[in-house]
């Protein structure tokens, strides 16, 4: 039994050899009228016109894809999943100017999100992330990466990588792991930064490397969180254990974030609005994929977003993500992030279904099961009521998925989980 989606209007493959740059982000792999084979979960055939004839059984299930448009399964490459609490209390005090990292210095912030999550029992913090999943889902996301980060003591961030890995095996969107014991320094270490550094090198990273929790380990590199030879130490310990590296690189201010994502050879760097010249160069140079979150900028009303056309111009691989975290984007909506790809980031429509699909991919070292629609990649694609990609874009603000289909089953119908 075969499921054969037909008569699309507008199919996006995304199709590529790997992480698109430059003008191949340009590249979505559209087809006009096109079709999808699909049989148990993989995908089988792609192609144009009536070419699905002989593949037709009378078993099979057939989909009509009249003023339609398909795309892979949306990819969000960086959020921040597992915590507990909320943060909008903060509102006045974002009005009233008040920056972030002033917020964290006093007490808040990412530290107020820890507090709630130490405090937050295991059963809790599934609960919680599975009613967030279910919405990322119905919004067309099949794949996330999920960070660690509002544990910071081994207890609490083994909590959440935990959490990550139950809700990985008891619903459809697939789960990947970054450990972010480094993303701020808890409230108990103010007065020994060192110490929490040696914690984070000494035992925590090598325990959740014993327990297989996390592929990838992260740091949040910023002017009043971790410096550059802290962000050094901690990642490269992390490498020598067998991480794979991203960073939170120059998110408000540039201290050099995205220079040393390059000297680290770093799978990612995330965030970049304020990177530098050298910095994207160094990136290009090493292959280092850009993940912007274009709904933090404006969240944080930085009045500035990420400089996208300059780092394509330059060669870096870009992608795109939600960043969904209680403090500077409370969202799980990538179709969202894609507008304001669109409009803040002055992305093309193909290269931000690449980001959010291939490029999404490779970031998350998935790209040879997902991030496009191709024969014998995993059968995992959203119908949107779109007639074309741009509509997809140029319609915002609302839910525009009719269908997902995940591992070869339809588990949103009409734009709810079935
Ligand atoms: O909870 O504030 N930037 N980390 C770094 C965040 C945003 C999440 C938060
Ligand atoms: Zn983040």
């Amino acid at each position: 039994m075969k499921t054969i989606i037909r008569n699309i209007d507008c199919l996006v493959t995304c199709r590529g050899k790997g992480v698109k740059k430059g003008k191949e982000m340009m590249d979505a792999g559209v087809i006009l009228d096109g079709y999808v084979v699909m049989e148990g979960d993989r995908i089988s055939a792609v192609g144009e016109g009536e070419g699905y004839k002989p593949y037709l059984e009378p078993s099979d299930t057939v989909i009509d894809g009249r003023g339609k448009t398909v795309t892979p399964g949306l990819i969000d490459s960086h959020t921040h999943l597992v915590y507990a609490g909320s943060r909008e209390f903060e509102l006045p005090l974002k009005l009233a100017k008040v920056g972030y990292i002033d917020i964290l210095k006093a007490g808040g912030g990412i530290l107020s999100s820890v507090r709630e999550t130490r405090a937050a029992s295991i059963e809790e913090l599934v609960s919680l992330g599975q009613k967030r999943l279910d919405l990322m889902l119905e919004h067309g996301t099949t794949t996330i990466e999920s960070k660690s980060g509002y544990g910071l003591d081994l207890e609490t961030e083994m909590k959440m990588l935990r959490v990550n890995k139950l809700l990985g095996e008891s619903q459809p969107v697939d789960i990947v792991s970054t450990f972010m014991g480094a993303h701020a320094v808890p409230q108990e270490y103010r007065e020994d930064r060192e110490g929490y550094i040696r914690l984070i090198i000494e035992e925590m990273l090598p325990r959740i490397r014993e327990e297989n929790l996390a592929e990838f380990a992260d740091c949040f590199c910023e002017e009043g969180v971790f410096g550059i030879d802290e962000t050094r130490r901690i990642l490269n310990a992390a490498k020598a254990l067998g991480f794979r590296i991203k960073l939170h690189a120059d998110e408000v201010v540039s201290t050099g974030g995205a220079e040393l994502s390059g000297e680290l050879k770093a799978v990612s760097a995330e965030h970049l609005v304020a990177a530098s010249e050298e910095g994207m160069k160094a990136m290009a140079e090493n292959n280092v994929i850009a993940i912007l979150l274009p709904t933090t900028s404006f969240y944080l009303m930085l009045g500035k977003f990420a400089d996208a056309r300059r780092m394509i111009e330059l060669g870096v691989p870009v992608a795109v993500a939600t960043d969904c975290n209680p403090g500077t984007s409370p969202t799980e909506s990538l179709q969202i992030v894609m507008t304001y790809a669109c409009f803040g980031l002055r992305m093309m429509p193909e290269e931000i279904i690449n980001a959010v699909t291939m490029n999404a991919a490779c970031s998350i070292g998935r790209e040879k099961e997902i991030g496009s629609i191709e024969e014998g990649k995993k059968a995992d694609l959203v119908i949107f009521d779109a007639k074309n990609l741009n509509y997809l874009i140029y319609h915002f603000g609302v839910n525009a998925v009719d269908t997902v289909i995940k591992d070869g089953k339809t588990v949103v119908e009409g734009g709810r989980k079935c």
